[in-house]
Order: C-alpha cells, then sequence, then structure tokens
C-alpha cells in the first residue's frame, strides 16, 4: 500500500517510546501510511523525528482513552492544522479552543447538526444522489467505467453546497472536477507537504501558487455568500447553515457571527463536509466490490425496504433503518477513518498513560488507521467484516477503540450529516447496480490530509427483478458473511 522504503530504526528511546527519525527519506507522498508502517515496525506509540523536530504518534487503545479525558487533554490544533488556518484561519475545524469565535460559532451552528435537522436536508441529499445515479445510469448503458472517488467528491460537493448554502456547484455537468475543488485539493496538499520542506529551501513558487488557490476559494464563497443576499430580503432567514451564519444571534449575547468569519466557516464546511464524506463512499464501495457476500447482504437490506421500484423515494425514516447499511460504513471507517489523525494536548503538565512525560501545551497525534488495528479488534484486524458494528459488539467494546469522528467537544459536527448521507447513497446504489470490479483494483491509498482509495473504477448492470429474488441466505443481515 505505502511506498516501501527501508525501514528507518528507532535511534534511541525515551521513556521507552521509541524515536525514529526520518529526515534521510522524508515523509513522501504518504506520510500518514509511512507512520502506520513505522508503528507495525516499532509498535503503537513512537516519536517520529523529522528534521529535528519531534512528533509524538499513538494508536494505542490506553492511551487514546487517556487522551479523550476532557479534563486533562484538549484539541491541538498541531502543525497541519496550522497550515489549514492560512486559508480557513477561525472556521470551526481550525479555530484554537479559546479563540472566542469557536464556542460562538459552535452555540449557533450545533442545532443544524443535530439529529432531527437531517430531516431538512434528506430531500436535497436525495435529489444529488439522483444526479450521481444519473450520471452512473449513463456510463452503465455505454458500458463505460465510473470513477468512484471523483464521483463521490462530485455528489458529496453538490450536497454540502445545496443543504449548507442553496448553492449549486453542478459537479455532474462538469467533466473535469469543479475548480473549487481543485484549488482545495492544491491547498491541502499544501497544508501537507509544507510539513516535510527541508529547512533552508526556496518554496517561494509553491507559496505563491498557494495564495492564488487560497485567493480563488476565497472569491468562490464571496459568490456563494452574495447569491444568498442577492435572492432577497427574506433569504437570509432560510433554515440552512448560511441562514444561521447570517443572522442567528448566540444565545448568551445576540451578537452574530461578524463576516470575516462566516467567510472561514463557509470555507470550513466546504472543506470538511466533502472530501472526508467522499473518502469514506468510496472506500465502503471499494469493500463491497471485493466483498461479493458482504455485497449480497447490503443489497438485501435495501430490497426488503424498496423491492423491485426502479426509482424507490427513500424516506428518512427508512435511512435510519438500514443498520446493516450503516455498519458497512462504519467498517470502511473503522480500516481506512479518512481524516486519519487528530491531535490532542495536555492542559497541565501530566503523565500519558501514567508513564510518559508531557509539558502543558504538549501535543499528541492520534493515529486512527492503527489505533483501528490493535488486538480490541480481534486477531485478524486487516479483514473487512462489518460484523464488527452489531449493536451487541459495539456495546462489549471501549468507546475509545473507535475514533474516525474525532473526540470530545471538537469532535466532527457534521457526523450524522455524512452518516446520513453516505448510508442513503450506498443502499440506492447497491440497490440499482451490480458492481463489478473490471479493473482487479489494487487498493493504493491516496492522501491530501484525507484519505481516498487512488483511481479506484468500477463497471455497472443495472439489477434486474431475477437478481432481487434470490433464495433466503442462511441466518440475518448480522451475521458473520461467509469469507
Ligand atoms: C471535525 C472533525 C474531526 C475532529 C478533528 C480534530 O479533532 O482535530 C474529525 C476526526 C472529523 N471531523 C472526521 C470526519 C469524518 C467525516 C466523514 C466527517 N468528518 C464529515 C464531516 C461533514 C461535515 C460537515 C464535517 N465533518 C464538519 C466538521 C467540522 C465543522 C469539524 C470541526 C468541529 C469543531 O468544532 O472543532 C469537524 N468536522 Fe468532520
Amino acid at each position: 500500500m505505502s511506498p516501501t522504503a527501508p525501514h528507518p530504526q528507532p535511534t534511541h528511546s525515551l521513556h521507552d517510546i521509541p524515536v525514529v527519525d526520518i529526515s534521510d527519506t522524508g515523509p513522501g507522498r504518504t506520510p500518514l501510511q509511512q507512520v502506520m508502517e513505522l508503528m507495525r515496525a516499532h509498535g503503537p506509540a513512537l516519536v517520529r523525528r523529522l528534521h529535528g523536530r519531534d512528533t509524538l504518534f499513538v494508536g494505542d487503545l490506553d492511551l487514546v482513552t487517556d487522551l479523550a479525558d476532557e479534563t486533562r487533554f484538549a484539541k491541538a490544533v498541531g502543525p497541519a492544522l496550522e497550515n489549514v488556518r492560512a486559508f480557513a484561519a477561525d472556521g470551526l475545524f481550525t479555530a484554537y479552543n479559546d479563540e472566542p469565535n469557536w464556542a460562538k460559532a459552535h452555540d449557533i451552528l450545533m442545532p443544524a447538526f443535530a439529529l432531527g435537522s437531517m430531516r431538512t436536508y434528506h430531500p436535497v441529499m436525495l435529489r444529488v444522489a439522483r444526479r450521481l445515479i444519473d450520471s452512473w445510469d449513463r456510463c452503465a448503458r455505454a458500458g463505460q467505467p465510473v470513477n468512484v472517488p471523483d464521483d463521490m467528491t462530485r455528489m458529496t460537493l453538490d450536497t454540502i453546497g445545496l443543504a449548507g448554502f442553496g448553492y449549486d456547484f453542478g459537479s455532474f455537468e462538469r467533466d473535469e472536477p469543479h475548480p473549487f475543488v481543485e484549488s482545495m485539493v492544491r491547498c491541502l496538499e499544501w497544508s501537507m507537504t509544507r510539513l516535510s520542506r527541508t529547512p533552508g529551501s526556496d518554496h517561494s513558487a509553491a507559496d505563491a501558487a498557494f495564495r492564488a488557490d487560497a485567493d480563488h476559494l476565497a472569491q468562490v464563497v464571496d459568490e456563494v455568500i452574495a447569491a444568498r443576499v442577492d435572492s432577497g430580503p427574506n433569504a437570509a432567514d432560510a433554515g440552512d447553515l448560511l441562514g444561521l451564519m447570517l443572522t442567528a444571534e448566540h444565545p448568551a449575547d445576540g451578537t452574530t457571527l461578524d463576516t470575516a468569519n462566516i467567510r472561514n466557516q463557509v470555507i470550513t464546511f466546504l472543506i470538511a463536509g466533502h472530501e472526508t464524506t467522499s473518502g469514506a463512499m468510496s472506500f465502503a464501495l471499494y469493500y463491497l466490490a471485493k466483498h461479493p457476500a458482504v455485497l449480497q447482504l447490503v443489497q438485501r437490506e435495501a430490497d426488503a425496504l424498496w423491492g423491485d421500484a426502479a426509482d424507490p423515494e427513500p424516506t428518512f425514516e427508512e435511512i435510519g433503518q438500514l443498520t446493516y447499511t450503516r455498519q458497512v460504513l462504519n467498517e470502511a471507517l473503522r480500516l481506512w477513518p479518512t481524516a486519519a489523525a487528530f491531535s490532542r494536548h495536555a492542559r497541565e503538565d501530566t503523565l500519558l498513560g501514567g508513564r510518559i512525560p508531557l509539558r502543558a501545551g504538549q501535543a499528541v497525534t492520534v493515529l486512527g488507521p492503527m489505533l483501528h488495528r490493535q488486538p480490541v479488534w480481534g486477531d485478524n484486524p486487516e479483514l473487512f467484516d462489518p460484523a464488527r458494528f452489531t449493536a451487541e459488539a459495539e456495546a462489549a467494546r471501549s468507546p475509545h477503540a473507535f475514533k474516525p469522528f474525532g473526540t470530545g467537544e471538537r469532535a466532527c459536527i457534521g457526523r450524522q450529516f455524512a452518516l446520513h448521507e453516505a448510508t442513503m447513497l450506498l443502499a440506492m446504489l447497491v440497490h440499482r447496480y451490480r458492481l463489478h470490479d473490471h479493473a482487479d483494483y489494487a487498493l493504493t491509498v491516496k492522501e491530501t490530509l484525507t484519505l481516498k482509495p487512488e483511481g479506484f473504477t468500477l463497471t455497472l448492470t443495472p439489477r434486474t427483478a431475477a437478481d432481487r429474488v434470490q433464495a433466503p441466505l442462511p441466518g440475518a443481515a448480522t451475521q458473520h458473511p461467509a469469507q
């Protein structure tokens, strides 16, 4: 999966934590997968040293459990997010904990992400899902493969644009990704590669290109806001995110968000609301294409709801009934949590896990993909098995063993939004198509701060009534699928 350079060996250890200096090779284009490899070799807690800068990475369940203690630890805006601040500033994702705009925007926007609010977004999500299906129908008829991550990105960008801001990116009418996406991806790449610069080298060209891209993002956002303001005096009151941002008063002091902060929030939501969700759906489809027995179970769940309907009209309530589909998504997010790392810092001097001394403010980065492969997941953590997410299995496991949405008060605000969108789309797709792994795809995980299965394509054929009437499978959908 990741390029297999010879593993750097630990130079020494600090408080029993190996220190691995990667300055010779650098972190390359897949820095998180490099840390995964280092952890496989040296254990789930290590210091990565790059040009004299140390980062403590952990995947160990006990250490992550300790880091989730909000009285002793809080979100850290680590070096990567510090770079993202160059274009998202004090937006929710990148704000410092004590920046007043974090709490203010959090309080104002929380209601828009409560489970009940998903009812409001459901029709828009469905409308965009249909755009994807129209496009996939055309490819199916023409016998052409679909590029899964590209189309998932079209779908999630259009969804957050319309649901959050009433703005239509029209991504399915374009052959290339929307220019906003291209600028955004380059900004994220800049944020990531800036971390591996050799001190003293010249990066002025890359920095100038970044500035142009960041300006483009700001310009698109200004258009999104202007479109709303132009559409009439009552438009600002629309109950979506932008409506709240423009009009809602903070419960405590009655003030609203300022213009600069609104721009940062819109950029933040357009980014956070689509990159990660699109990756999650892409990995889920990848695993379904590789695990026919699981695919059959997901199809069965969708068939039970929608039978032979050619164009089912999924209701809000039905999405909540797609429990096995949700298990599949969780299992994909376990193996490849698309926001793969998050950082915490100590509030005061403390001992992490009772043994690793940390100074106040010192940061630790949690590596989700390794946490999600710890012994708590059993003997074969690489195996894709949605039965790990039955209600019983979840109740029996530590809540800290699975953190695809981060932890504590700075955990993902968009979780329900992403899960509703992704569950509905997956179920609609497997209900409609047979998925063919025509290229015998070998997984390559691309990193642009978030993770995606690069170059993953499928061919599709429509499912027929005969496909849907099959002999009942032995056992219920929640059983361990035959491998
Ligand atoms: C957040 C988030 C997180 C955390 C980070 C740290 O800690 O640093 C995570 C991990 C996440 N998130 C993840 C995810 C995954 C997925 C699929 C998602 N995510 C999705 C989404 C959608 C949307 C709309 C979102 N998301 C959003 C968001 C925000 C705004 C944030 C920030 C919050 C605060 O307050 O801080 C997040 N997210 Fe997410």
